[in-house]
């Protein structure tokens, strides 16, 4: 079975020359990102090049600037030359994706990409199956055809909805998945593919379980920075009111920056494991606004009015928040709470930034963007 394997990837090793051994190969710290634009690859980004390693995004070609995150990093390419280089790619192309790992000859991958709201993902299901799941498998592939499946290092971008529907709590690296969407059920896909090309091929390949992790450059359209945008807009009078769905969905809510730190440390283990990581401390989305709107000095209460639940001001009256079942989702994750013991006890991973201090950074990032913004630009 490896000689067929061997034989896959004969045309680009010949193309290349012979390659070192993997340990004189990764003696380069030469990183590839697919997902870099997002709110993760930009975290990510900022952090493997303080650490001296040369990073290259894969991003897409979009009718209007996607690379805002990524804008201060371009700013210091005059100190870092070379050090940072961005691709066109997709995860639905595979031609691509070989042609992007043949050129770069990353030492370590990450697979960052995705269609990654979870709400979207039941009204585009099969392009999320394709991307999400199919495109771990591409970038995967990608690898093996170049013949660098064991001098390469991958990380897949699993996610705590593949539990889904409450088995037990707190989740860890044992409890089983029960994915509720459309986006739940192509990462599962993603996780056990990259653990059949761990098993099967002798990858350094493995997932990291991530519960829910926000900052100040989280998309709009997920709830917290939805929460915290709004806040500011309205306190300033910019907004009078803001829509959610389910109040009582509990997540167990980090922030980004630290969830990046242990996609990197997975990667320099001796063996690739599977990790789960989390803050172990679970708030409904109804606290979430609370605080927010509390870091802003109002006070939210909660009435119901008979057909809906609303919150007002307390000072003013003014209803503040209301329920749009728009944002129902067809079934729900009701509650997720992460156990990250394992990543503590082998990575020494812990969580830096608790829950008040995040919606506070949030908040107050949003409030100052709020002040200067100037509406409907691309
Ligand atoms: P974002 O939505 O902020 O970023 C997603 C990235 O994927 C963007 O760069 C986007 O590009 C890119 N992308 C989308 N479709 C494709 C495609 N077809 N081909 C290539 N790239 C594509 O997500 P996050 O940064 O929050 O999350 C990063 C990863 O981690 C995702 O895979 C997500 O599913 C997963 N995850 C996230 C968690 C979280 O709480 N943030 C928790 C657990 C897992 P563009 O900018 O052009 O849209
Ligand atoms: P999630 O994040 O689905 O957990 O996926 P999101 O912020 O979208 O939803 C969290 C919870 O809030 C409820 N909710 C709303 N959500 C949105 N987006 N908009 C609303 O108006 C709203 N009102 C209530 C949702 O129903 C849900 O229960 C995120 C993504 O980053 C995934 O890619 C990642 O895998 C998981 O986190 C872990």
């Amino acid at each position: 079975m490896s000689a067929q394997i061997e034989d896959v990837a004969a045309p680009f090793s010949a193309i290349r020359g012979a390659l070192p051994t993997p340990e004189e190969y990764r003696k380069r710290k030469v990183a590839l990102i697919s997902g870099i634009t997002g709110q993760d690859g930009s975290y990510l980004t900022e952090f493997l090049l303080e650490k001296g390693y040369e990073v290259h995004g894969i991003i897409r070609r979009s009718s209007s600037f996607n690379t805002s995150r990524l804008h201060h990093l371009y700013e210091d390419q005059h100190e870092r030359p070379n050090k940072f280089k961005l691709h066109y790619g997709d995860l639905s192309d595979s031609t691509n994706l070989v042609y992007i790992i043949a050129q770069v000859q990353p030492t370590e991958v990450y697979n960052l990409g995705a269609q990654s709201h979870v709400k979207v993902s039941f009204e585009m299901a099969e392009y999320t199956g394709d991307v999400d799941g199919l495109g771990t498998l591409r970038l995967l592939d990608a690898i093996r055809t170049c013949g660098l499946e064991k001098h390469v290092r991958f990380y897949q971008a699993s996610t705590s909805e593949l539990y889904g529907k409450v088995v037990e709590t707190p989740q860890s690296e044992t409890t089983p998945f029960y994915p509720r969407s459309p986006y739940g059920v192509a990462k599962l896909y993603g996780f056990w593919i990259t653990v059949n090309y761990r098993e099967a091929y002798g990858m350094y390949s493995c997932n990291g379980i991530l519960f829910n992790h926000e900052s100040p450059r989280r998309g709009r359209t997920f709830v917290t920075r939805k929460i915290s945008r709004a806040a500011a807009d309205i306190s300033l009078g910019k907004q009078s009111c803001l829509y959610l769905g389910n109040l009582d969905a509990k997540r167990d809510w980090g922030h980004a920056r630290d969830y990046v730190e242990g996609m990197w440390l997975m990667l320099q283990q001796e063996a690739p494991e599977d990790f789960v990581l989390a803050t172990g401390e679970t708030h409904p989305v109804r606290e979430f606004v609370e605080k927010s709107f509390a870091v802003l000095g109002i006070t939210v209460k909660w009435r119901n009015t008979g057909t809906e639940e609303e919150g007002y001001d307390a000072k003013t009256g003014k209803v503040i928040v209301r329920v749009d079942p728009r944002y129902f989702r067809p079934a729900e994750v009701e509650l997720l709470l992460g156990d990250p013991t394992k990543a503590d006890r082998l990575l020494g991973w812990k969580r830096k930034v608790d829950f008040d201090s995040l919606v506070k950074e949030m908040v107050e990032a949003d409030l100052e963007a709020s002040k200067t913004r100037i509406e409907n630009q691309n």
